[in-house]
């Protein structure tokens, strides 16, 4: 129930916004939570399939989200929302933060974030609504946000 009205109160920002904001979809329905509990506009985690799995590594000195580029094809996937598994594989805690870099700074861009614990692992759900209207380009980036040395990946969009 909430979740449609939310739906319709974007949808009522649209209309009004019209075509003079190009961006004026707000991305408000990215969630992150846990596979048996967690939901994203109304459907279960565990009723979606998992479009990547994304890991914190550390090899030696080197701390990285591997692997470095994904690629999502929505042109062949079907229209359900993304579905990413997240894990920390390292024996530290590590930042996960999506981002569309193009335009990070707009209260309306599409984010994600979450902090790992060691060998913790966390599902995010993102509507396609929001990968296609809350991202200016074809490329999200994922970085870690408690370690600026941490090597950060993307995700590319073929859409
Ligand atoms: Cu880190």
């Amino acid at each position: 129930m909430g979740k449609t009205m939310l739906g319709v109160f974007f949808g009522l920002m649209l209309a009004v916004g019209g075509a003079s904001t190009a961006f004026a979809l707000q991305a408000g329905g990215v969630e992150v939570g846990d596979l048996a509990t967690g939901r994203v506009v109304g459907q279960l985690f565990s009723e979606l399939d998992v479009d990547a799995e994304l890991f914190a590594v550390e090899i030696g000195a080197l701390k990285s989200w591997y692997p470095s580029v994904t690629v999502i094809d929505f042109k062949v996937r079907p229209g359900r929302p993304v579905l990413l598994k997240v894990t920390n594989n390292a024996t530290a805690e590590h930042g996960f933060e999506m981002t569309d870099a193009t335009n990070s700074l707009t209260p309306t861009v599409m984010n994600a974030k979450i902090v790992l614990k060691p060998g913790e692992t966390k599902y995010i759900g993102i509507p396609t609504s929001d990968m296609f209207y809350a991202t200016q380009g074809n490329t999200l980036t994922y970085r870690c946000h408690l370690h600026p040395a941490h090597l950060s990946g993307k995700i590319l969009m073929i859409k």
